[in-house]
């Protein structure tokens, strides 16, 4: 008998999703709204478990990395985000190259830049940042920029996506991170971010970026005030995309943190078994995606290790300092070691290894 059958559920509704998951056939949308609303968490949550086993074996991964968020100035506004500031707010930053460049620790495999919408920012500001990364750190992946950014910034300009991504792939883009997609569906984007990319724009963006040899990670935003429906839909358009493409390497679910942002008011109350659900959910539904990441910024860590266990493969990285999870209320610490990454993947009774932006192994590790 192999570990998925011996999986049982309670929930009959559950055995047609089960037989599929265990034939390694794609779930339908139907089949994603009976996971969201099973009753059987356990259940889905050991599926998800012998889909990543079945994937990567008994081994999930880490990185050393570090954030940085060039700019706070934002004039989108989103309603979930605490993170963004009016250009003359007292707090309002931008940050300099040699700045930026002074935010990264040594060592680092990968260096994670994003900021708000910031209509003073030039595209040469972009390449110049870049640059200056990618000249005093040439071994880290430098993945940079949303596709909500890089719309922003052509929409601003009057350039094509193809045309900036091609100068900042030449000035040092290794990889687009997976922020701002948030949910597609296009009432929940009107009331929680009205004024950034569409969901089209979004996916369009990360095609042209595939199509040029930039690989991609891919978000959700759940937990606020979109419905399972909603969840299911986002997922199947990143599958679909991934099906023309290939070029998502991993997902990210992304619980709503309530602190200091105005969507909390409308929100859904905070649900630990939500955020594992996602999580199982997103290894599920995601059969050609390869890696699922348990993010413990957001998640803190002890949900991020459980999570280990319900479908996702790696645990994200040091991150070193963050302030977008910061803002919104997020307790876990600002940044974690190799060494206690390496000791909540081994507790979940995996086998870290240390892996660059593009999940490959770069150390097997023992702790
Ligand atoms: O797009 C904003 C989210 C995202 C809140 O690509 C919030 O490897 C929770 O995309 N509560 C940025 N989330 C973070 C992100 C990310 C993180 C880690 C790894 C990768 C990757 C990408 O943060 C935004 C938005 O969806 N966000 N406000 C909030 N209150
Ligand atoms: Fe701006 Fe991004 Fe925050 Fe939205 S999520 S307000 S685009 S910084």
């Amino acid at each position: 008998m192999t570990r998925f059958e011996e999986i049982s559920t309670l929930d009959t509704a559950l055995e047609p999703v089960f037989g599929k998951i265990s034939d390694g056939q794609r779930l339908s949308f139907e089949d994603g709204l009976m996971l969201e609303r099973s009753g059987d968490l356990s259940a889905i949550a050991m599926a998800a478990d012998c889909v990543r086993e079945r994937m990567h074996g008994n081994r999930a991964g880490f990185i050393s990395n570090v954030h940085i968020d060039y700019t706070n100035i934002c004039i989108s506004g989103c309603k979930f985000c605490a993170y963004w500031r009016n250009g003359d707010s007292d707090d309002a930053y931008e940050l300099s190259p040699d700045e930026a460049v002074e935010r990264v620790p040594d060592d680092v495999q990968e260096i994670h830049l994003v900021g708000g919408l910031n209509p003073n920012l030039s595209l040469g500001y972009f390449i110049e940042l870049l640059a200056t990364l990618r000249d005093n750190f040439p071994k880290a992946t430098i993945k940079a920029f949303t596709a909500v950014e890089i719309h922003e910034l052509c929409q601003r300009l009057n350039l094509d996506p193809e045309t900036v991504l091609k100068k900042f792939k030449n000035s040092g883009l290794g990889m687009l991170p997976g922020g701002g997609a948030e949910i597609f569906n296009d009432d929940i984007r009107r009331e929680t971010c009205p004024n950034k990319a569409s969901a089209e724009d979004w996916l369009d963006i990360h095609r042209i970026a595939h199509g040029l040899g930039i690989p991609s990670n891919t978000t959700m935003l759940y937990g606020h005030i979109e419905k399972p429906e909603h969840r299911i839909e986002h997922l199947i358009r990143l599958r679909d995309l991934q099906d023309k493409t290939g070029g998502i390497v991993a997902h990210i679910p992304l619980p709503y943190l309530h602190g200091g942002n105005e969507l909390a008011k409308d929100a859904h109350p905070v649900d630990g078994s939500l955020d594992i659900r996602q999580i199982a959910i997103a290894r599920l539904m995601l059969d050609n995606i390869p890696h699922i990441k348990a993010y413990w910024r957001a998640l803190g860590v002890r949900l991020a290790q459980v999570g280990l266990r319900a479908g996702a493969d790696d645990i994200d990285g040091t991150v070193s300092r963050e302030d977008i999870m910061h803002e919104a209320g997020s307790e876990a610490p600002r940044g974690l070691s190799l060494l206690k990454l390496k000791q909540i993947i081994k507790g979940a009774g995996l086998e870290p290894y240390r892996r660059n932006s593009f999940h490959d192994v770069i150390e097997e590790v023992s702790v």
